[in-house]
Order: C-alpha cells, then structure tokens, then sequence
C-alpha cells in the first residue's frame, strides 16, 4: 500500500519546521495544508483542527488514517516506520543524548516563546513588545549557552558526529526561529558551524519557511 501522509503546518512554525525536516531528509512524499495562527484568530482554534489535536497546535501528522501531534513523537515514529536514513541511533546512551539535545528545544526555549504564552504576557501583563523580546532573547540565550556545552562534547559536521541526526532537525528549526528576535549567536561558534553545514543540506533547503506553500514576508 502507498503510504499517504498529511502534514499540518504553518511555514513559521519551529515545531513544524523540525518535522519538515525529517520528512524531506527521508524523501517521504506528504501533503502539506497550512494553519495560519494568526488569521481569524488562529486557525489552530477552530473546531475542525482541535477535533484532529485538542492542543491546538502545529505540527499534527497523520499517517494512513492515524494522526500524532508532539514533534518529537512525530519523528521518532518516521524513524521507525521509515528506517532509512536513521535520526536516532540504537545505542541506548547515544539515543539518550539525541533526545537530551532535542529536549532542551522543545522543552526548554521553545515553549517559553510559544505563541500562546506571548500572548498571555501581553494580555495579562501588559508585557509591551519589547519586554516580551526581551524574555524571548534571555531564556534564549539561557538554553543556546548549554546546547553549545553539549555540542562540544558531540559535534563534527554535525550535531552528533558525521551524520544528520534528529538533533540537527532541531537545532536548524530553532535557530531559524531566533532570526525573528535578532538573537545574537556570537558567542556560540559550534551551533554557528553546524548550521552552515546543515543548512546547505536539500532537506533542510526545501524544509525552510520560505519554501513552504504557506510562506509570507
Ligand atoms: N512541543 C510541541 C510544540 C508545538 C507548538 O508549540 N506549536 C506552536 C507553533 S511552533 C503552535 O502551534 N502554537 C500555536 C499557539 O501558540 O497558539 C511540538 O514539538 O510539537
């Protein structure tokens, strides 16, 4: 049977882009079909998208009928359905620190610059645009000093060695999205190095936002 497998996106999403990632570097034929989260006030809200993730976010997939939310779930179950060119390695430490790196993504930074938690300072402490930047920029640069630490350990032209592992999913997302705060990466030379090397990757090309259907300035 072909598989069909439908992803739901928004080309600026980070939590997106790490699934974009892994789907092109597979070659895994997908649908896209774009939820803007800002227009009508977040298409993530409204009822047909909850029905499929209560969450009310992005990245959902759905894979021959079955749907899974969480990035990380969503690439660990590609890994094993489509073991070519593997994100994870069967060494169970080795897996352990992949998944330590990926964790500090998307536990760590990206949930306290989550679109939903933005608008809560706004709304419930008058945060101005400023001082919301500023939260984003610290907690930032809180997390990228310990990802640096950790890549020093790991990295070659990769995260984890020679070969593209999930972590370089995640880090290329996450940087991407430290553009729009104008984050400066000066004092983190490996995470710069690496997403050179990543990001002439054709996987990580056609996963960018600019690339994506739903793509806007
Ligand atoms: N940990 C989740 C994070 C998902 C997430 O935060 N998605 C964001 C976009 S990057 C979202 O849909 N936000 C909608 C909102 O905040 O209203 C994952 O990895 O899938």
């Amino acid at each position: 049977m072909q598989d069909s497998i439908t992803l739901y996106s928004y080309f600026r999403s980070s939590a997106s882009h790490r699934v974009r990632i892994a789907l092109h570097y597979k070659n895994i034929p997908f649908t896209y079909k774009a939820v803007h989260l800002l227009k009508d006030g977040g298409q993530q809200h409204q009822a047909d998208f909850k029905k499929l993730n209560p969450q009310a976010q992005v990245p959902y997939l759905i894979h021959n009928g079955k749907g899974l939310g969480q990035s990380l779930a969503i690439i660990q179950y590609l890994d094993a359905i489509f073991p070519n060119k593997k994100l994870f390695t069967e060494d169970p430490y080795q897996r352990a620190k992949i998944l330590q790196f990926c964790e500090v993504i998307n536990s760590g930074i990206q949930p306290l610059q989550n679109l939903m938690v933005l608008k809560k300072l706004e709304s419930q402490f008058n945060a101005s645009i400023e001082q919301k930047n500023s939260w984003v920029t610290d907690w930032n640069h809180h997390y990228l000093a310990s990802l640096e630490k950790y890549l020093n350990e790991t990295a070659q032209d990769f995260c984890f060695g020679k070969t593209v592992t999930a972590a370089d999913c995640f880090l290329a997302a996450h940087v991407q999205s430290t553009k729009r705060y104008n984050i400066s990466l000066n004092s983190y030379p490996t995470i710069q190095r690496i997403c050179e090397n990543i990001n002439r990757l054709d996987a990580f090309i056609k996963a960018a936002p600019e690339n994506q259907p739903d793509f806007e300035k």
